[in-house]
C-alpha cells in the first residue's frame, strides 16, 4: 500500500460525500498517482465501514466490468467487486429519483443468492453451483461520481465501483431450471430495444463473477457468508437514463424488472 490510512479516510470522506451530495469529483489518481489496488479496496472498505457506523446495512456484493460489451466500453479487461447497502435498494415497478444522481446508467444484471459460505483461493464453479440458492433478475443503476467519466479503474474501485441503486425482480428459479449461458437478456429504453444479451456475455457463464469474487475476499482474508446476494454484473453495456425515462428489462425465464426514473 502507498497511502497512510489518513489520506484513506479522507478519501473515503470524499468520495462519499459526491455520492450523498450528488455532485461530482475529479478522479482521485490525479491527486494521488502512487494509488495502487490494496489502496484502492481499501478506500471502499472505509466507505462501508462508515455507511454501517451510520446504521446503512450492507445487503449483497456486486461484481462490475464482468461483460466482453462493458470491458470494451470501458476499455478494461479485469471485473472489479463493490458493495450494496440497504438504502440503494428500489422496489420493481417503482420510481428511481435522479436528482439524487449525477449520471446514471442502467445495467441487466444476473444475479444469485447463496446457501452456503464460500471462501477462496482456490474456489470454483462446481462449489459455486453448490452453493447457489437461487437465481434472480435485477437491474443496477451505476453513477459513477467522476466527471465525465473520466476515470481509471482504481478510482472506480475506490468509488465503490459507481453502486447508486439495484431494483431487484420478483421472480426466483433454482439454478437447476436455467442455463444462466443461453439465457436471453432484452433491455428496453421508452418501449424501444437499447440493447440485448445472452448470460454467457458475462465471463463466458455468470456463476464466473462469483467465483471471481470469493476468490478476491478470500485473497483478502474474507469469505461470502451463506446468505450473500450477489450481482455478477451487467450482461451488455450500460445504457444512461435521465428523467422521464421508463427501463424494463426482460429475463428469459426470469420474468421481468421494470423502473421509471423521475
Ligand atoms: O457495475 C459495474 O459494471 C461497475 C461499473 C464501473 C464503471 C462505470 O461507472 O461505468
Ligand atoms: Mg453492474
Amino acid at each position: 500500500m502507498n497511502l497512510t490510512p489518513q489520506t484513506i479516510a479522507g478519501l473515503a470522506e470524499h468520495l462519499e460525500s459526491a455520492e450523498l451530495l450528488a455532485r461530482d469529483v475529479t478522479k482521485i489518481t490525479d491527486e494521488h498517482p502512487g494509488m495502487d489496488w490494496d489502496d484502492a479496496y481499501a478506500i471502499q472498505d472505509e466507505i462501508r465501514r462508515r455507511k454501517e457506523a451510520h446504521g446503512q446495512r450492507t445487503v449483497g456484493m456486486k461484481a462490475g466490468l464482468t461483460s466482453f460489451a462493458k470491458m470494451k466500453q470501458m476499455g478494461v479487461d479485469t471485473p472489479v467487486f463493490g458493495f450494496l447497502s440497504d438504502y440503494m435498494s428500489r422496489p420493481e415497478g417503482g420510481e428511481i429519483r435522479t436528482s439524487e444522481l449525477i449520471h446514471p446508467k442502467v445495467e441487466a444484471e444476473i444475479c444469485v443468492v447463496t446457501k452456503a459460505a464460500l471462501k477462496g483461493p482456490g474456489c470454483h464453479l462446481a462449489q459455486v453451483m453448490a452453493a447457489i440458492d437461487f437465481v434472480v433478475p435485477a437491474v443496477e443503476i451505476i453513477d459513477s461520481r467522476y466527471r465525465d467519466f473520466k476515470f481509471d479503474l482504481k478510482s472506480v474501485v475506490a468509488d465503490n465501483t459507481s453502486a447508486a441503486r439495484f431494483v431487484v425482480g420478483s421472480r426466483m428459479r433454482a439454478l437447476d431450471e436455467l442455463d444462466l449461458r443461453t439465457l436471453g437478456v432484452v433491455l428496453e429504453k421508452n418501449g424501444q430495444i437499447a440493447a440485448m444479451a445472452a448470460g454467457a456475455a458475462v465471463l463466458g457463464h455468470p456463476l464466473t463473477a462469483v467465483v471471481m469474487l470469493a476468490n478476491h475476499l478470500g485473497a483478502r482474508g474474507q469469505e461470502l457468508p451463506a446468505g450473500s446476494f450477489v450481482m455478477t454484473g451487467g450482461v451488455t453495456e450500460a445504457i444512461a437514463v435521465q428523467a422521464g425515462d421508463h427501463v424494463n428489462v426482460r429475463f428469459q425465464d426470469l420474468g421481468s424488472v421494470s423502473m421509471r426514473f423521475v
